[in-house]
């Protein structure tokens, strides 16, 4: 620090060195900002050959993709490909992840959710929501890879979910724009009639590693958004926020917030479970879809301070907190309460047939930090903890939800949205660290033009908190989960999958097969070289006719950790990975007659510029 300060001394011009040490304000004034400096760069350095002590998946908004970054170092580890093209990986042109895909090169990945047993992560699975084209994914965190997507019908943009229950039994999505089911054309004259937001109950099932809807509900048109399920005593039980009740069909950033109240809708999905079970529900496009005004039960509404964004429940399960863009309150709501005034029917009217229960019988307390504004969303800590983000006085408030009172607060550069606590969603979060994800990072980097990177503040919560580490993120983060890294059991190589009708794993295997005008190849990658057809003259060259449809069955037989290889055709706009053991196919029509290059894209060894082949296309 000394050296770096005279340095800058050094720097400076003669006459305002001069006039400096004339006003006698010359000498580093603040050794404790220097001593905590070096203490907080010593808290997140992680030596080499050390690890990161959390994983932290960041989502990665309209990029489609899942960011995984190290936690104190905020380092980040990798891109993992969800809803968008990856040409990194080949995801999106292999046969598998394009299938995935359906169609659609992007998304808009807000909520990522750790499957959890007992309330804890366990690191086994990761779910994800797209806003742009309703759908939910899976990754299993063996390889952080995306095993199945579901879209999800009668619904448009499921923003908050996924959150998971404490046995992962569902994630429900609930929708952000209301649609009219199956996306028919309604007027939006009979918005209030014709228009629903649907929440989905989704299931995971691991032999199968699909995810299924297992029932929907039909809720008014509403926009649903974030939501979380409840812990130990509230376990049945989950909440959604849900703003633009006045049912507006235009200019919602004024009709949609005339009211002073909106709604958090609170739900036994154990109760919904029943009702579909007793058949108490309509079928369509193909699901099982609960109509609140036909079968009543299950559903409760709340009224809450206007335009509300996010709900959270305490890591004991007694409470759930919900905070707003417009009202400066955060409201602590008791689940006892609720469970009570549910019992005694404390109802003060009804929408769509669902009892509106009473504010004051299930609000526990309001609580108004001083100046501090646009409380968005909470965390917690092992002593059940309270922080909140605040969107407009940019800061983080840790507060006690027990009562009210006001702990301490840190700044952040500058805006966040939400902010993510280490194993903060379980019954047991860590407090340890909490990273604020701001959305504007302003002057925090060097620039990059107009428009700035997103950032990421690491702040240590385990005294006074303190940001300690800033990371620039890309678009965008809306919301993280942090898991303890120990949990997490990755696997190194593929395993050998004998059933594989694809596989091979013999070089004497590999063979180019015709039938009719298909041509199946069934081709290994090994350092450093394809071989397609051992037999052949030149085991490396695929030599097909003009519109043939071309399958490429590729195997990774290298089985070292992280050798993977790359398949690439010069301008036939194919490329796919293989990594260690695995086996992957791409198919197209062989549609341009002539010579293509096929390389490696993929460094694995000294030779990889030399792992190439040929397409050769005979014209017709
Ligand atoms: S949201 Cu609240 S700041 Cu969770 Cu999609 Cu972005
Ligand atoms: Cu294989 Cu580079």
């Amino acid at each position: 620090m000394k050296k770096k300060w005279i340095s800058a001394i050094s720097g400076l011009a003669v006459g305002v060195l001069a006039s400096t040490v004339f006003f006698g304000d010359f000498s580093p004034k603040q050794p404790t900002s220097t001593a905590s400096a070096k203490t907080n760069a010593e808290k997140v350095y992680v030596p080499f050959g050390e690890k990161d002590e959390y994983y932290l998946f960041a989502s990665g908004g309209h990029s489609g993709q899942l960011f995984v970054y190290g936690v104190p170092s905020l380092r980040r580890i990798r891109t993992v490909p969800v809803f968008s093209l990856d040409s990194a990986t080949g995801y999106g042109w292999d046969e598998h992840s394009k299938k995935m895909l359906g169609g659609y090169t992007w998304g808009d990945l807000h909520h990522p959710a750790l499957s959890e047993t007992n309330g804890d992560y366990d690191g086994k699975y990761l779910f994800a929501t797209d806003v742009a084209n309703s759908r939910a994914a899976v990754m299993d965190l063996k390889t952080f890879t995306v095993k199945d997507i579901i879209s999800v019908p009668n619904t448009s943009g499921p923003h908050c979910a996924a959150f998971v229950t404490e046995n992962t039994e569902y994630l429900f999505l609930p929708t952000r724009f209301a649609v009219p089911l199956g996306d028919k054309y309604e007027s939006l004259d009979d918005y209030s009639t014709k228009y629903r937001g649907v929440m989905s109950a989704v299931t995971f099932d691991e032999n199968e590693q699909k995810l299924n809807i297992a029932y929907q509900v039909a809720l008014p048109p509403w926009s649903y958004d974030l939501s979380d399920a409840g812990k130990k005593v509230s376990k049945d039980w989950a909440v959604i926020t849900t703003y633009n009740t006045e049912e507006a069909t235009t200019n919602l950033e004024i009709n949609a917030s005339k009211e002073d109240r909106d709604f958090i809708v609170l739900f036994n999905w154990r109760e919904l479970e029943k009702m579909v079970k007793e058949g108490k529900y309509d079928t369509v496009e193909g699901q099982k879809v609960i109509f609140p005004e036909k079968h009543e039960g299950g559903i409760y509404l709340i009224p809450v301070a206007k335009s509300p964004h996010g709900v959270d429940v305490t890591p004991d399960g007694k409470r759930f907190i919900a905070s707003g863009k417009l009202a400066p309150l955060l409201t602590v709501f008791s689940f006892e309460k609720a469970f009570k005034a549910i019992e005694n029917k404390e109802f003060a009217g009804e929408r769509n047939g669902i009892p509106i229960l009473k504010y004051e019988s299930v609000m526990e307390r309001e609580v108004n930090p001083e100046n501090a504004l646009g409380p968005l969303h909470t965390q917690f800590d092992d002593k059940g903890m309270a922080y909140t983000t605040m969107f407009i006085s940019s800061e983080v408030v840790k507060w006690d939800p027990n009562t009210g009172e006001v702990l301490d607060r840190v700044p952040v550069q500058y805006s966040p949205g939400h902010s993510v606590a280490a194993e903060g969603d379980t019954v047991s979060p860590d407090g340890k660290y909490l990273v604020s994800l701001n959305k504007l990072a302003k002057d925090s980097y060097l620039s990059v033009g107009p428009s700035h990177p997103e950032s990421m503040q690491l702040i240590d919560i385990s005294g006074k908190m303190e940001v300690i580490q800033s990371a620039p993120v890309d678009p965008e983060p809306h919301y993280g989960q942090m898991i303890k890294a120990d949990k997490i059991k990755t696997i190194e190589v593929y395993p050998k999958d004998e059933k594989n009708p694809y596989a091979v794993f013999n070089q004497k295997d590999t063979r180019i097969v015709r039938k009719g005008n298909e041509v199946h190849v069934y081709g290994i990658a090994m350092r450093s070289k394809f071989i397609f057809d051992a037999k052949a003259k030149r085991p490396d060259v695929i030599e097909v006719n003009e519109g043939d449809k071309v399958f490429i069955h590729l195997t990774n037989i290298d089985r070292d950790e992280d050798i993977t290889h790359g398949f690439a055709i010069n301008k036939y706009n194919i490329n796919i990975e293989v990594q260690p053991g695995q086996t992957n196919t791409v198919e197209f029509v062989a549609d341009k007659a002539g010579t293509y290059p096929i390389y490696c894209t993929n460094f694995c060894s000294a030779l990889h510029q030399e792992m190439t082949g040929y397409l050769l296309v005979k014209p017709k």
